[in-house]
């Protein structure tokens, strides 16, 4: 509790951070989106996991700004990278209690017109278990945000229950591989399979594919030779601040 009202001040101060994962295009190397990850360092060296921070909010009714606050700040910070040329996507996490809010579309909407982000170079992420406890309303929100503009992800995918008819009837424009599958690709045929499997049914349904947790030269080989489309993970780079992101870019671009 005392903590929660803590993030309440955090989501003030500059404590809580937004950083950036790079993501990679298999076919040219290049870095074209990054992931937005939540990052709140409460005191000096003391870290609060992301998957915390969201509970928090959760909890204590903040979610909601916990969203504009990452939204916000991305949209302040692409005004800084597209002033540098850069033309960068972004992926931004969404819990699934927002999926409730019927203004949703909306505010993500008028947050990107602020900071002037056209809206298809936001890839919003969804968890899959977040969408199967209510399809319907699921659908219905990602219609809306689909029909402002922007692009829709199921993260985590292969770990939920979605099954392929939900998959038909989301509007949908990329899976994103759970990253227990990926890391156990090399040393567990099962792992690999699903992997394969996912990128398969991916191209099917004409969705981008991407493979996050890559942790090594190997591991983006196979997916590449499987014909994944995107990856992401430690072998290229970790979640970095804006300034290490910004010195990162400046070197792979
Ligand atoms: O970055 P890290 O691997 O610690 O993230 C852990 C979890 O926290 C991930 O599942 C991620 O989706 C979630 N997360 C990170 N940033 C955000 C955010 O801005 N909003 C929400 N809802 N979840 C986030
Ligand atoms: O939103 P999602 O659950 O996909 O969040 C991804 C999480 O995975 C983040 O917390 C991020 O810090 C973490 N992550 C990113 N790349 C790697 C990686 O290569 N290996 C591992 N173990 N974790 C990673
Ligand atoms: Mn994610
Ligand atoms: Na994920």
């Amino acid at each position: 509790r005392a903590l929660q009202n803590e993030l309440r001040w955090a989501l003030t101060d500059n404590s809580l951070e937004v950083y950036y994962q790079p993501q990679i295009d298999l076919r040219t190397g290049a870095c074209v989106s990054a992931e937005a990850l939540i990052r709140w360092q409460r005191k000096p060296g003391e870290w609060v996991a992301a998957d915390q921070i969201a509970a928090m909010a959760e909890a204590s009714g903040m979610m909601y700004n916990l969203t504009m606050f990452v939204l916000h700040t991305v949209g302040r910070q692409h005004s800084e990278l597209q002033a540098q040329g850069c033309k960068l996507k972004y992926a931004i996490n969404l819990s699934a209690s927002m999926l409730d809010d019927p203004n949703l579309a909306a505010a993500i909407s008028d947050a990107l017109d602020i900071w002037g982000i056209p809206p298809d170079h936001i890839v919003i992420e969804v968890t899959e278990s977040s969408i199967i406890n209510d399809v319907e309303r699921a659908i219905k929100r990602f219609s809306e945000l689909r029909a402002l503009g922007m692009q829709l992800s199921i993260d985590d995918f292969g770990t939920g229950y979605s099954s392929l008819a939900y998959l038909r009837r989301f509007p949908l424009n990329e899976l994103k591989i759970d990253q227990v599958f990926v890391r156990g690709m090399l040393d567990n045929p099962g792992d690999a399979r699903i992997v394969k499997s996912v990128i398969t049914l991916a191209h099917t349904f004409d969705l981008l594919v991407v493979a996050e947790g890559v942790e090594n030269a190997e591991i983006a080989q196979q997916l590449q030779a499987l014909g994944c489309d995107i990856t992401q993970g430690y072998h290229y780079s970790p979640p970095l601040n804006f300034s290490q992101f910004k010195v990162w870019l400046s070197k792979h671009t």
